[in-house]
């Protein structure tokens, strides 16, 4: 029988990413699909909605995901495919997966961008080194390809019954618009305050001290400055009164274990690579019925990989 954990299957679906001269095709198709797709996107509450955390090159968890929900379920990835992989190429494979998937069925797969898909994080921590590894002269038109590809991924999707999903944490902005109107193509977080604190901001964990009147500060997760704040329970109260929604389901950090902010907050995490750090009990999606009424993260139901 056919189970959720048959490797040779999954590793069957892994060998067919890895024709790697078709991963440039994959490539410009999606483009083409993110070019077209609103960076801030109101889901339809017709199925459910799975939110897949971090993944960081684990394509076996994906192809796990892929198989056991696509079916019948929205997936949501929350970002951050590639780099620290433990496998072989794995940031490549992964990527080149849930890139065919989307092709695949554009409007069920949503891929959102996260902090690792802009190339000063990616040229360092794997996914370049992978693309340089397979060939020096070729992996130049494969990384040109994935610096084009990146900019263009949606940010924020947002439910009926108020969900915002994102990957790191909730911009400091005064205005809905402020998202909403986020553009295309911006390569360099550093030159768009609001698109690099939506994919590197942390929210405290399991406190709801706060350091300021300000009710947040500038956290030190990045390669410069001020790339992301940290913020506390009055500042994300704040701003999720005024986005009109009511929980957060986020990924990007390993260390929170799933719920925060007096259960407001949903951290996602989807990689096995990090499930002995902090507190982390283990890689997991969540899991949202878009008609339910939802009142905190615990409405939400998670479910172990
Ligand atoms: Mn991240």
């Amino acid at each position: 029988m056919e189970t959720d954990f048959d490797t040779d299957k999954i590793r069957n679906e892994i060998k067919d990413t890895e024709t790697i001269t078709a991963v440039g095709d994959l490539v410009s198709k999606v483009n083409s699909l993110f070019l077209q797709e609103p960076n801030f996107q109101e889901l339809p509450s017709d199925k459910p909605i799975i939110f897949v955390g971090d993944l960081h090159g684990d394509i076996e968890n994906a192809v796990r995901i892929v198989r056991k929900y696509s079916k019948d379920h929205r997936i949501v990835f929350l970002g951050d495919y590639i780099d620290r992989s433990t496998e072989y190429l794995g940031s490549l494979k992964n990527i080149s997966y849930l890139l065919k998937k989307k092709i695949e069925n554009p409007k069920e797969i949503i891929m959102l961008r996260g902090n690792h898909e802009f190339d000063q994080i990616y040229n360092m921590y794997g996914f370049g080194d992978e693309l340089r590894e397979i060939d020096h002269a070729f992996s130049k038109d494969f990384l040109w390809k994935f610096t084009l590809l990146f900019p263009n991924m949606p940010y924020i999707v947002t439910t009926d019954n108020g969900i915002i999903g994102l990957h790191g944490g909730i911009p400091n902005v005064e205005s809905v618009e402020e998202i909403k109107n986020l553009p295309k193509g911006v390569t360099d977080y550093n030159q768009h305050p609001i698109i690099s604190q939506i994919v590197w901001n942390d929210n405290i964990g399991d406190c709801d001290n706060f350091f300021d009147n300000k009710g947040y500060t500038y956290s030190n997760r990045g390669l410069s400055l001020n790339l992301g704040i940290l913020y506390g329970e009055p500042y994300f109260s704040e701003k999720m009164s005024l986005l009109g929604k009511k929980v957060l389901v986020r990924g990007h950090n390993q260390n929170l274990k799933g719920y925060s902010l007096n259960n407001k907050v949903l951290t996602v995490f989807s990689s096995r690579r990090y499930t002995n750090y902090g507190n982390l009990k283990g890689a997991y999606v969540a899991i949202l019925d878009p008609q339910k009424e939802i009142n905190n993260a615990l409405d939400l139901k998670i479910e172990f990989l």
